[in-house]
């Protein structure tokens, strides 16, 4: 029999996100070790992690496997296992097949399975045992995101001591169309068991606060509702960030000039580069920004031999079949574009299936003259606001879906409908067509909001918000 998994270090602050922000990576001497993935909410929560001995509960990656608690870059990570099959229902399936779709304007058709559901409320049910025995008294605990709605509510009925902030990273969708869940009053209620509620615009957090009323009769005053209980939970918005400075040097330094000016020569040194960076997935809008592009080059309105578009995708959620089928659609599309106008060494469009690290991000995000990002229905969208960090000499310009969260906070991009081709190809030609002189002082208004509000203050904002938040 296996030994139960060692209890962990208590904390004063615990973030819980369905992954630990850990990857396993095997060393040369055969050895593993543990990775910290980059990324912005890491890098946000560092500095808390260290003055709080802060703990962070999640998945590490791999089915069917205990572990117990570890430490890594000074932060105690304390891991949730997850069987294969509960890898299956609760991640692919409830979270990312029934989820997904439905709180992105259902793009994608939502599937609802029963079996799917229950192993999510198991799950979540781990989650929030393993954080009960994490959290010192009255500690802060954050949770993360749509796999684990049920969580604040689970912790409440376990731990009534803790103060529980919860944030939504994808947008919270119309009632309209949330109503079609079976499960649609317990995930209100798992969500209401937090004593503040984070979405990333505040008509998300008025959808939450009009379901609220429409399905459990609760009474709400501005971003406040009563519970019957007696407790006050507070619904608002919290827009994400980036680590605008760390990313802004990353680009300024001679590497990443060096590595631009390298991937331009590689491409051909054409006169305007057009970048696409995304994970690959059907709420990006992959398929109408290449469509586009690709009508723009065959009707004459940009040269083959000047112009070329950039793709950088990240493999997602492989085994789930809408992303399957949507790898097969921007493969095919590709070919065909590159096949009809491409010549000899010159596709016009570069389509790269992989993952970067920072410094390669930050060099394409310096190379690009324009950058293209068109998303169906997208929470906040980072890479928009990463891009803007990264021109230091105000030059470049972005062209961005209205259907991102991003689009409310840099109102200076050339904004588009992307569901409508000719649109996005004019706004394109515009964004690359337009003076210097203009595209600068669009730059320099959108660098302000993204530097002014960065994800320190983000972060910071939130958690005094929750540490503020009245509980009787
Ligand atoms: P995502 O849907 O993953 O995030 P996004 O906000 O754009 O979307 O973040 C993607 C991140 O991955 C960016 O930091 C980007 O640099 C990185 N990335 C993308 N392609 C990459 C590649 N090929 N190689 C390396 N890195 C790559 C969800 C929500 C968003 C919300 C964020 C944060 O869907 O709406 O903005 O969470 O809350």
């Amino acid at each position: 029999r296996k030994p139960k998994a060692a209890r962990p270090q208590t904390a004063s602050f615990v973030v819980v996100a369905n992954r630990l922000p850990v990857d396993r990576i095997e060393l040369p001497d055969g050895s593993v070790d543990w990775r910290t993935s980059p990324g912005g909410l890491v890098s946000a929560f560092e500095p808390i992690m260290h003055s709080h001995e802060g703990a962070w509960v999640g998945w590490h990656g791999a089915p069917d496997e205990e572990l117990d608690p570890f430490n890594s870059d000074g932060m105690e990570l304390v891991p949730v296992p997850l069987s294969t099959e509960e890898v299956e229902h609760y991640y692919e399936g409830f979270s990312n097949a029934t989820l997904w779709p439905l709180y992105h304007d259902v793009i994608a058709h939502p599937e609802f399975h029963r079996d799917w559901w229950v192993a999510y409320r198991t799950v979540n049910q781990r989650f929030a045992e393993r954080t009960a025995e994490v959290a010192e008294t009255d500690a802060l605990v954050w949770v993360q995101d749509y796999q684990l709605q049920l969580v604040p509510q689970m912790l409440r009925q376990l731990r009534p001591d803790l103060r529980i902030g919860f944030f939504l990273h994808i947008p919270f969708p119309p009632t309209e169309l949330y109503q079609q869940l079976p499960w649609r009053n317990q995930l209100i209620e798992g969500l209401l068991g937090a004593d503040l509620v984070g979405f990333q615009l505040p008509g998300g957090a008025q959808n939450f606060l009009r379901l609220v009323r429409q399905r459990l009769h609760y009474e709400t005053r501005r971003d406040r509702i009563q519970m019957p209980e007696g407790r006050t939970v507070i619904a608002r918005a919290y827009p994400i960030a980036i680590d605008a400075t760390g990313l802004d040097q990353l680009a300024r330094s001679p590497e990443t000039a060096e590595r631009a000016a390298e991937i331009r020569s590689d491409l051909g040194d054409p006169e305007t580069i057009l970048l696409g960076v995304d994970r690959l997935d059907y709420t990006k809008g992959l398929p109408q920004r290449i469509q586009a592009f690709g009508e723009l080059i065959a009707d004459g309105a940009l040269d083959a031999d000047k112009a070329a578009f950039v793709q950088v995708a990240t493999p997602s959620r492989e085994r789930v079949d809408q992303y399957r089928k949507l790898r097969d659609d921007i493969d095919r599309l590709v070919g065909r574009i590159n096949g009809d106008v491409g010549r000899y060494g010159r596709p016009p469009i570069t389509y790269l299936h992989s993952s970067y690290p920072r410094e390669e991000m930050a060099a394409l995000y310096r190379m690009a003259d324009v950058m293209v990002v068109t998303p169906l229905r997208d929470g906040m969208n980072l890479v928009a606001k990463e891009y803007v960090a990264c021109r230091a000499e105000s030059d470049g310009a972005l062209v961005l879906s209205e259907f991102a969260g991003a689009a409310k906070e840099l109102r200076q991009a050339y904004l588009v409908n992307p569901y409508d081709i000719n649109a996005l190809k004019e706004r394109i030609l515009e964004a690359i067509h337009d003076s210097p002189r203009t595209k600068s002082r669009r730059m320099r208004i959108m660098r302000r909001q993204v530097f002014e509000n960065d994800i320190e203050h983000w972060a910071k904002v939130f958690l005094d918000d929750l540490a503020a938040s009245h509980r009787d």
